[in-house]
């Protein structure tokens, strides 16, 4: 099992999409195991978009990201990194595929709603950077059994 980290960017929690954004997750079938409202504060945009530093849009990216509440989410499934980005669709919200939550949702090229991880070690640094120890739930979801087939020993 894959654990990814979702931001709900500002324009998100403002626009009142969270809830919506987080049932697609669930519809999906992928389990969140950890979901909190915050506040970024500069250093954490910084260190969370430091690959980006030298970027022309750095500035105005860390100015929208600490701007204004958002949820951040830890959320669980097999190939969950994959399947998030997938769901998230391209990144700027123009270029976006119908059908995805930055194509569904928005025509931005810079407010995109959400980031989510896109590898398992930029999930693993993410995760540590949003999520103090206990705050990321190991709980048993009760339909979990209908979500994977597990007749084999694992979800497949
Ligand atoms: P991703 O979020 O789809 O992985 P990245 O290329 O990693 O996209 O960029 C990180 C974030 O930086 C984007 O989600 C978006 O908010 C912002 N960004 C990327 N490219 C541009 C741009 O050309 N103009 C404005 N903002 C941008
Ligand atoms: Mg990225």
């Amino acid at each position: 099992m894959e654990t990814t980290l979702i931001i709900l960017k500002p324009d998100a929690v403002q626009r009142g999409l969270s809830g919506r954004i987080i049932s697609r997750f669930e519809d999906k079938g992928l389990q969140v195991v950890g979901m909190k409202l915050m506040q970024i504060s500069q250093q954490l945009a910084a260190t969370h978009y430091e690959a980006h530093k030298a970027k022309p849009f750095y500035a105005g990216l860390v100015k929208f990201m600490t701007s204004s509440p958002v949820v951040v989410l830890a959320v669980r499934g097999n190939g969950a990194i994959g399947i998030a980005r997938n769901m998230m669709g391209a990144t700027f919200g123009s270029k976006a595929n119908p059908g995805t939550i930055r194509g569904d949702f928005g025509v931005s090229n810079s407010f995109n709603l959400i980031h989510g991880s896109d590898s398992p070690e930029a999930a693993e640094r993410e995760l540590k950077l949003f999520f103090q120890a206990g705050e990321v739930l190991n709980w048993n979801r009760a339909q979990e059994g209908w979500v994977y087939d597990m007749s084999g020993g694992k979800p497949e």
